[in-house]
């Protein structure tokens, strides 16, 4: 043994449905990798409900890393999710300088909306554009294709009035520099749904799952928060294997939920499917 895999999340905590620090710390565990908590802000619950309380921790975040640093942080991965304020990203830019392992994996999932919409909050065309910057640093991007538009300077529903936007998002994703892009949500097929993958060296590839007739919130923090770490435990390099292993745990996930027929708005039921994750990765 010997390799004790630890990563550094940025994200909110959202105290009720599923999702953002909540998916990040229980996949982490489940495969065996510590996760450390970048709580940018803490909400009631996810925005997807109708009224909820928010508080920005983001005057707090220079003194949290500073405070790592003196300690002697390092991290094999960092990777950043939600941010109430797009200027949080600068505190990851910040570990990634001083506080990074070797080979250590940036990954950014550029939170902003889903189904062509922005989330509820500050997600206008100049977040998007600083995300846009910050993204330039990740070596993975792990966007739905509305975020990808919107990182791409459209609006967030440019891609339904597109034809085959997928692959010319992938190629505009990677021209802000990031080394690969992975774009979610995208179908596949009749009745298929899955993710789609560029790499700057020209590897390319998608995996897919049938297509669940339902919406559940926090899944693409799910697809970013497995496809990492399992490229941490399995190989860095392994990117289509840990796509594959996205697509099917949140496959898993969702379909599982869906029988169950709990609250959409709660997420999927995790707790009850992180036993696979640990079979699988540890
Ligand atoms: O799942 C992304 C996400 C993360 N954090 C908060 C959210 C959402 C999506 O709505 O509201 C607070």
């Amino acid at each position: 043994m010997g390799e004790h895999l630890r990563l550094a999340a940025l994200h909110d905590i959202s105290g009720f449905g599923r999702g953002s620090m909540t998916t990040a710390i229980a996949v982490s565990s489940a495969a065996g990798v510590q996760c450390c908590p970048v709580v940018g802000s803490v909400l009631s619950a996810h925005t997807a409900y109708p009224q909820v309380t928010v508080r920005d921790l983001t005057e707090d975040l220079p003194g949290y890393i500073d405070s790592w640093q003196r300690i002697g942080c390092d991290f094999d991965a960092l990777y950043s999710g939600y941010m109430s304020h797009v200027s949080q990203g600068e505190q990851m830019l910040r570990l990634l300088e001083k506080s990074a392992r070797p080979g250590c994996l940036f990954l950014v999932d550029p939170v902003m909306g889903d189904n062509g919409k922005a989330y509820a909050g500050s997600f206008g065309a100049e977040f998007a554009r600083q995300m846009r910057d910050y993204c330039a640093h990740a070596h993975i991007v792990t966007p739905n294709l509305t975020e990808a538009a919107m990182l791409l300077g459209k609006e967030p529903d440019a891609w339904k009035r597109e034809e085959h936007p997928v692959e010319r998002y992938l190629e505009g994703l990677l021209e802000m520099g990031c080394q690969a892009a992975v774009i979610t949500g995208v179908e596949t097929g009749e009745g298929r749904i899955g993710a789609r993958y560029l790499t700057r060296d020209g590897q390319q590839g998608l995996a897919d799952c049938p297509r669940v007739d339902a919406y559940f919130p926090g899944t693409g923090d799910l697809f970013a928060s497995v496809l990492l770490v399992t490229l941490l435990r399995r190989g860095r390099d392994r990117l289509e294997e840990g796509v594959q292993m996205a697509v099917d745990f949140v496959y898993r996930c969702v379909e599982h939920t869906h029988k169950a027929g709990t609250p959409p708005l709660n997420g999927v039921l995790l707790e009850e499917m992180l036993p696979i994750l640990w079979e699988k990765l540890r």
